[in-house]
């Protein structure tokens, strides 16, 4: 087991009452904020009970403010690769705080995390910095509008891409965990031109293409969906989206904000073997600050403006200290690529969640990418969101629960994927494997 310096003796968490300072900082905040919080992913609505409010994090342990202590699954929801206050990441932000915190004018350091950018994901030529993947996304939909002058845009049921209106059509992550797949404020107009597949379909993206082809500006995906729990795609289907957008005139949009340095230093895209017209980013890019890019094709992103007439801008985008965290990650991941070990270990994590859940009885399908992976309550297969959402969601709300009252902390939702960092070591993915095992057989007793 990893053992910070500033790591608490972790006392049990089993009742509530363990948790009774983020139980009246949660009355606090129910008074301040919608839901007492600030994105609805944190609420813990999926898995009842009240969030758990932190003060601090080292490597792959959170700390609460009651003082209990968790092995991080969340890492922050995808960002925190190396670990909470990597060393060289914690440097560099302080080296820039002591020049600056923001300028809203061009910095050399925005060309150096642009130049790692580039260096690691090839379809990149071109990238513009901001400062949220739901930026970055909403900003590729317009330039592929605008670059093929059409208004379509072809997404799939489960994967979520932000919180802009034209993706909030059927929609992953807190958005299908809370119900709202569909957001009321979306416009008829604006969802009448998203167009919505089932993942891992190619057939139906063949029949689309065939019909309205030539009306659709872009297909936006996740080339592993990490918000419907993890689904990997098939071969077939990715094959179909790249030919069916290069026959058709239309772009090919990766959404890597969550797979983006964390599958390989190339994202989902390296491990795939395809290369689509434009990529977006963000968590791992800013190193665990705000930080956003879209990039690829150069004759496409030369449509921005200024080279050209596309609009899009940000005062904060390329913000010194987001940008000093980013460069501080991305230079750490290609100089000691981190890759080999977390798929061994998310190996070990993969075989000992199946071998629990065989042990204990309980019905379970195991998806895994890398340090990406997911535990759904039910036989499987799942391969996109028909299947994602025949889950036994009240199974997941008593692992989550288990999980957390033995010092794990989990995704609090069947359809978010957990992640795992390179400070998590073979013996913290083994005390966590027993925690997994006690808690499936208690459920099942
Ligand atoms: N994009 C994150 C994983 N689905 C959730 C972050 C949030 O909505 O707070």
């Amino acid at each position: 087991m990893t053992t910070p310096s500033d790591r608490l003796p972790h006392p049990s968490a089993k009742h509530a009452s363990g948790r009774l300072r983020s139980h009246n900082a949660f009355q606090r905040a129910l008074a301040l904020f919608p839901g007492g919080v600030n994105s609805p992913a944190r609420a813990f609505g999926a898995v009842g009970g009240e969030p758990i409010f932190f003060s601090k994090a080292l490597g792959p342990w959170l700390t609460d403010i009651d003082g209990n202590q968790y092995l991080d699954y969340i890492g922050s929801w995808g960002p925190m690769i190396l670990g909470h206050r990597h060393p060289r990441v914690v440097d560099a932000i302080a080296t820039a705080l002591l020049s600056a915190t923001s300028y809203g004018a061009p910095t050399e350091a925005e060309s150096k995390l642009a130049e790692l950018i580039i260096q690691s994901v090839p379809s990149i030529e071109k990238v513009r910095l901001v400062s949220s993947g739901t930026e970055a996304i909403m900003s590729a939909i317009r330039l592929a509008r605008g670059f093929t002058g059409r208004d379509r845009i072809v997404k799939f049921a489960g994967n979520y891409h932000g919180h802009s209106d034209s993706v909030l059509v059927a929609a992953g992550s807190s958005a299908a965990t809370l119900g709202v797949p569909d957001s009321p404020g979306v416009t008829a107009g604006t969802a009448r031109d998203t167009l919505v597949l089932e993942y891992n379909d190619p057939q139906a993206l063949e029949d689309l293409f065939q019909s309205q082809g030539n009306s659709i500006a872009a297909i936006v995906l996740e080339p592993v969906v990490g918000n419907m729990g993890l689904v990997v795609p098939t071969m077939e289907f990715m094959a179909a989206a790249r030919q069916l957008t290069l026959t058709h005139g239309s772009l090919l949009i990766f959404d890597e904000v969550m797979t983006g340095f964390r599958l390989s230093l190339a994202g989902a895209q390296g491990v795939l073997g395809i290369k689509p017209d434009l990529t977006t980013l963000g968590k791992i890019v800013g190193g665990g600050l705000p930080l956003g890019a879209y990039g690829g094709r150069r004759d496409v992103m030369n449509h921005i403006l200024p080279a050209g007439k596309i609009f899009q801008a940000g005062t904060l985008s390329g913000n010194p200290l987001a940008t000093a965290a980013g460069t501080a990650t991305l230079e750490e991941l290609q100089e000691h690529p981190p890759y080999e070990l977390l798929e061994r270990h998310g190996a070990i994590l993969e075989n000992g969640f199946r071998s629990a859940a065989h042990e204990a009885r309980v019905a379970a399908w195991i998806a895994r990418k890398g340090s990406m992976m997911t535990i759904f309550f039910q036989e499987g297969p799942v391969n996109g969101w028909k299947t994602a959402c025949k889950s036994d969601l009240s199974r997941y709300s008593k692992f989550f629960w288990g999980l957390i009252d033995r010092g794990h902390y989990m995704p609090c939702s069947q359809y978010e994927a957990l992640f795992f960092s390179v400070t998590h070591t073979e013996a913290d993915i083994h005390s966590t494997l027993a925690a997994v095992r006690e808690t499936l057989l208690e459920m099942t007793a």
